[in-house]
């Protein structure tokens, strides 16, 4: 999974890739950054410390950081490109004050999340138009019926982003959606906003209260799209210390995670996503899977093989494991169920594949 980081010019955007991925970047390159995140997960940490293994793998999330995003920067080739690739943007939206970082206008998040709302719009419609001028002319010489279905599709969507909505509020049937893939459409990508806040004494609360108090709400509301909010400030101090340091200083903010955790975790839930894990003596291990994945592709997921010759999936929930303390004690107490192929795999399962390969 990749997210791409946009926004307007010095919001916190690098910054909070650098927080992010730990990833050291220099000056303002004109490339996209890559990076790659680790998850946060306690449930893994507290499977680790059952079965000690040698090696612990958390999931693990991509991130983009680009250059400020505006018209002329959308007019950039390799820009466009390294947006378009991502699967769901996160729109980081200035709510500091600093006078030394100059910002355009007033701060106002709400106004800014628009103007970003609307340079993806313009960027997808000319796409849109160069699409459906070469279409018109293909239609001309041959009307198949796949092509006449991507017509209306077009332009149903073409008349959608007039309206200056985006293309995650577009009505599309699994088959549209198909159809639209190949284009990647900037708008059509799932947008998480995230506020960058200043700092203060009550941080957890004004966290908590930020997307209400800068009027996000009703935008994190619509469909494929959500808010959160960090302090980059904070979470750069957090990114320095050792884990029981941290938990330190979370607490003296009255602060229960990490903004950083926060962030994922609505990444995922934004896009669907959930975890399940693999434990063992030799290594413990968070996998990502959409909600919904059946047992036999979420074995897929881990191998291949493990799909092609999938059995059964010994399955337990965390933290039932955790109070049973051992396999061995939860099969005992039968909280070890074998599930078959078509069983749906939830968000914290601890999952075997018994396969015959
Ligand atoms: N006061 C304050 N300053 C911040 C915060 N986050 C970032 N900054 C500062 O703002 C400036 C810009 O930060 P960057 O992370 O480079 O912003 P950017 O969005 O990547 O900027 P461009 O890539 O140039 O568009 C830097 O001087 C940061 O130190 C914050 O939460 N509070
Ligand atoms: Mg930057």
């Amino acid at each position: 999974m990749k997210t791409g980081i946009i926004g307007l010019p010095q919001v916190g955007k690098t910054s909070l890739f650098k927080i992010l991925t730990k990833a050291h970047v220099e000056g303002h390159a004109r490339e996209a950054h890559l990076g790659v995140a680790k998850v946060p997960d306690d449930r893994l940490d507290k499977l680790a410390a059952l079965y000690n293994p040698r090696k612990l793998m958390h999931a693990a999330v991509e991130y983009v950081d680009v250059a400020a995003i505006g018209q002329e920067a959308l007019k950039d080739t390799a820009y466009a490109t390294a947006l378009r690739s991502v699967d769901a943007l996160a729109h980081v939206l200035r709510a500091f004050d600093d006078p030394a970082i100059p910002h355009v206008g007033e701060i106002d998040p709400k106004r800014d999340l628009a103007s970003v709302e609307l340079d993806l719009i313009v960027n997808d419609l000319g796409q849109m138009e160069k699409r459906l001028e070469r279409l018109e002319k293909e239609l001309k010489k041959m009307k198949s019926p796949e092509l006449v279905k991507e017509h209306e599709l077009l332009l149903r969507a073409k008349a959608h982003l007039e309206t200056e909505r985006p293309l995650r509020e577009l009505e599309m049937t699994p088959e549209d959606k198909k159809r639209f893939r190949g284009f990647q459409f900037l708008s059509e990508k799932s947008l998480l906003c995230v506020l960058n806040v200043n700092e203060s004494s009550e941080l957890g609360k004004d966290l908590e209260g930020a997307v209400e108090k800068y009027g996000l709400a009703a935008a994190a509301a619509r469909p494929n799209a959500g808010a959160t909010a960090i302090c980059g400030k904070v979470e750069a101090e957090l990114a320095e210390m050792s884990d029981a340091e941290a938990a330190e200083f979370l607490s003296s903010y009255q602060l229960k995670e990490s903004g950083l955790t926060r962030l994922i975790r609505t990444t995922y839930a934004l896009l669907g996503l959930i975890s399940f894990f693999a434990v063992g003596e030799d290594e413990c291990r968070a996998w990502t899977i959409p909600a919904g994945t059946r047992a036999v592709e979420a074995a897929g997921a881990i191998h291949s093989d493990l799909q092609k010759h999938f059995i059964r999936a010994e399955t337990i929930h965390w933290d039932a494991l955790l109070e049973a303390g051992s396999e061995a004690n939860a099969r005992a107490r039968g909280t070890l169920r074998l599930e078959g192929k078509d069983y749906v795999v939830k968000d914290g399962d601890v999952v075997h594949i018994r396969h015959s390969g």
